[in-house]
């Protein structure tokens, strides 16, 4: 699907073509990604929301745009509920600040689950620490799922916020999140969503999965590094504070006393990445042309058709096998004696034949001591990748297990 738009696929890797499967942590940038940063520079490059002369208002146009095409990816209700950050940690970050300093106070509770990348634990647990508040676990069943009778156990009226992962980055196993929303939501409790792994694999709308919160970054899914965003519904919005001060965010200044700018503004301190959220509407129009159901489509039989190649290998262990996954698969291998290869030397021995995955804890220490391993190799799929990307990937693999055993 569509490989000629990404130039950086013709790259040779160890003189090898690339194969390019680690799009859980980035993926590569379509030609017209490519061409709207360069015409954002060349030809209106301005700050926004400051100027009267036409650059300026050029740039606030596009910039404004961008917001309205992120709105109708996630089917918001409006582009207010829409704040431009620096990606899915900035987000989280930002809510832990703004959501924690309004709303948390000493013994209240924050649930995230075992399975959470590092950037949906650290803030909450840094929050937890200045609050004298306490961070719960929602446990993993044996089958890698979540333990949603668990879940229910730990919701109580101190229960202030539940942050989870809607497809995990190390398992890619989809969460069931609606589930999750409707238990909060029962007893009044706030939910956020780290959309990171799935808004770029699966359609998102908000209003139907009636999250709180949503956070998500424009490099996951074909945009530029340094953009993400954080959704909230406007009525949470309007209530928290500003997690940051500066320029942008204000409506008056004095020494005395300092009043904030309206939605979305009061959430954007400081020069924004203008370029960056243009380029990311261009990206936007992009996935859309193709159809997010039919991308959504496209990698959900190909991580179907790598767990089923793995599984044909005596020597592979995959996680979560068998179960709903959207665009990665991670895996282990293992000597005939038992012992375990350690995922580096698999991934290295992958890389010297063009094959780039991801290997090591995926930022989700906890997961990985859960599962008793170093690591894991994680194959994850973008939608540019082919059959043929997975047939070269496991036969590279093939011969990487030959090497190592
Ligand atoms: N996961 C991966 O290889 P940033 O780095 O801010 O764009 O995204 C952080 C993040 C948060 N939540 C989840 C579920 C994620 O997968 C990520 C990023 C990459 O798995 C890089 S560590």
């Amino acid at each position: 699907m569509n490989q000629e738009d990404f130039p950086i696929l013709n790259e040779l890797v160890h003189g090898r073509r690339l194969v390019y499967l680690d799009n859980a942590a980035t993926t590569q940038k379509p030609q017209v990604v490519l061409d709207a940063i360069t015409e954002a520079y060349s030809h209106w490059n301005a700050n926004v929301h400051r100027g009267v002369h036409h650059l300026s208002q050029v740039a606030t146009q596009k910039h404004e745009e961008a917001r309205e095409k992120v709105a109708q990816l996630i089917h918001a209700h409006s582009s207010e509920e829409i704040i431009f950050t620096k990606g899915t940690t900035d987000s989280l970050n930002m809510l832990a600040r703004s959501f924690g300093d309004a709303m948390v106070k000493e013994g209240d509770e924050i649930i995230i689950s075992q399975l959470e990348h590092h950037s949906n634990i650290v803030p909450w647990q840094m929050l937890c620490e200045r609050k004298g508040a306490v961070l719960k676990v929602i446990p993993l069943c044996e089958d890698l799922s979540l333990d949603l009778e668990a879940f229910k156990g730990l919701l109580n009226e101190k229960t202030k916020l539940v942050s989870v992962a809607h497809v995990s980055n190390v398992l890619g196993v989809v969460n069931p999140v609606e589930e999750i929303i409707h238990l909060a939501h029962e007893r009044g409790i706030v939910v956020c969503v780290d959309g990171a792994q799935s808004v770029p694999h699966l359609v998102m709308n908000v209003k139907q999965l009636d999250c709180d919160f949503l956070v998500f970054s424009a490099h996951k899914m074909y945009g530029p590094t340094g953009l993400g965003v954080l959704y909230g519904k406007k009525e949470w919005l309007d209530k928290l504070p500003p997690a940051e001060g500066g320029g942008e965010m204000i409506e008056h200044v004095s020494f005395e006393k300092t009043t904030y700018n309206v939605l979305p503004y009061k959430f954007e301190a400081g020069t924004p990445n203008y370029v960056g959220s243009y380029a990311f509407g261009k990206s936007i129009d992009y996935v859309q042309a193709i159809g997010l159901e039919n991308i959504a489509k496209h990698e959900h039989a190909l991580a179907e058709y790598i767990e089923q190649e793995l599984n044909k290998i005596r020597q592979v262990k995959v996680y979560a096998a068998g179960k709903e996954k959207a665009g990665a698969v991670s895996f282990n291998v293992y000597r005939a004696d038992g012992a375990l290869i350690h995922p580096f030397d698999v991934g290295v021995l992958l890389d010297r034949q063009g094959v780039a995955v991801r290997t090591g804890h995926h930022c989700a220490e906890p997961l990985i001591d859960w599962l008793g391993v170093p690591g894991t190799v994680r194959a994850s799929v973008g939608l540019y990748n082919t059959k043929e990307d997975v047939d070269v990937f496991i036969s590279a693999l093939k011969k990487a297990i030959m090497m190592l055993e």
